[in-house]
């Protein structure tokens, strides 16, 4: 496709800004690594809301950029052959961004196969496993009496903070002195965790100081807050 007005997501959330990187999302743990990214970057972007009560993520518009009806997804209408690029999955958006901004992800090879080895840890381990304790602790999955499925997530997640506590130690983030797509892969998952799953005591968070020292940092960062808050209120639905 070779321009914006040829993706049928843009019928159903009309660009006002044709030249910014589209974005569709919601401040949700997988959708707000991306908002973090374009604020820490200060790539010009528009948000767009899917709303999950609409079902949006369902629209025949929606799907024919993401298949997987997840968000986020973005569409840059600069590409890097000059032509719109449509990007679905955090990871891979985080990358593109990275590489497109030149920003966040270390230059020699050495340091971004290792930065890349972290992100991919966030999206198969972190994400999926910290998501089950959500369901099992703070969602449908709570009215179980079978308590063995959700002792599964929260040991597997433990395992998990553990494996990132032990990295951190003696490092500020994830890949060092310097703050990278690997923290904004993680980061905005283990405060989900510990904030709106309120599963903190369950996985015994005070176990791992550093990690609750690494996500305050995060946290602290202003362009953090801001793109906590994408979509905001008056971005159109
Ligand atoms: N691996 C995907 C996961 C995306 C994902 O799970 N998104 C959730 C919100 S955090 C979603 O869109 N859920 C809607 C649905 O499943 O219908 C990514 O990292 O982009």
């Amino acid at each position: 496709m070779h321009a914006l007005s040829d993706f049928p997501i843009t019928r159903k959330w009309p660009p006002r800004h044709p030249d910014r990187i589209q974005l569709y999302s919601l401040p949700t743990p997988n959708g707000v690594k991306v908002s973090i990214m374009l604020e820490e970057t200060a790539l010009p972007y528009e948000a767009h809301r899917v709303s999950f009560d609409a079902q949006d993520q369902m629209s025949a518009e929606f799907l024919s950029l993401n298949p997987n009806n997840k968000i986020p997804a973005i569409i840059d209408p600069a590409g890097p052959d000059g032509r719109p690029l449509a990007l679905f999955e955090s990871g891979a958006i985080l990358v593109y961004l990275a590489d497109k901004s030149g920003r966040l992800m270390p230059r020699d090879p050495r340091g971004r196969y290792e930065t890349l080895q972290w992100v991919m840890f966030q999206m198969a381990g972190v994400g999926p496993m910290f998501g089950q304790v959500g369901y099992f602790h703070k969602f449908a999955g709570k009215a179980y009496e079978d308590k063995r499925p959700r002792d599964r997530y929260v040991a597997e997640s433990r395992r998990l903070l553990g494996v990132l506590e032990r990295r951190l130690a003696g490092r500020a983030w994830i890949m060092g002195d310097d703050y990278s797509i690997a923290d904004i892969a993680t980061w905005p998952w283990v405060r989900n965790l510990v904030g709106f799953y309120d599963a903190g005591d369950l996985v015994g968070i005070d176990d791992f100081p550093d990690v609750t020292r690494a996500l305050a940092a995060f946290v602290a960062r202003a362009a953090v807050r801001e793109g906590l808050m994408v979509p905001r209120p008056a971005d159109p639905a």
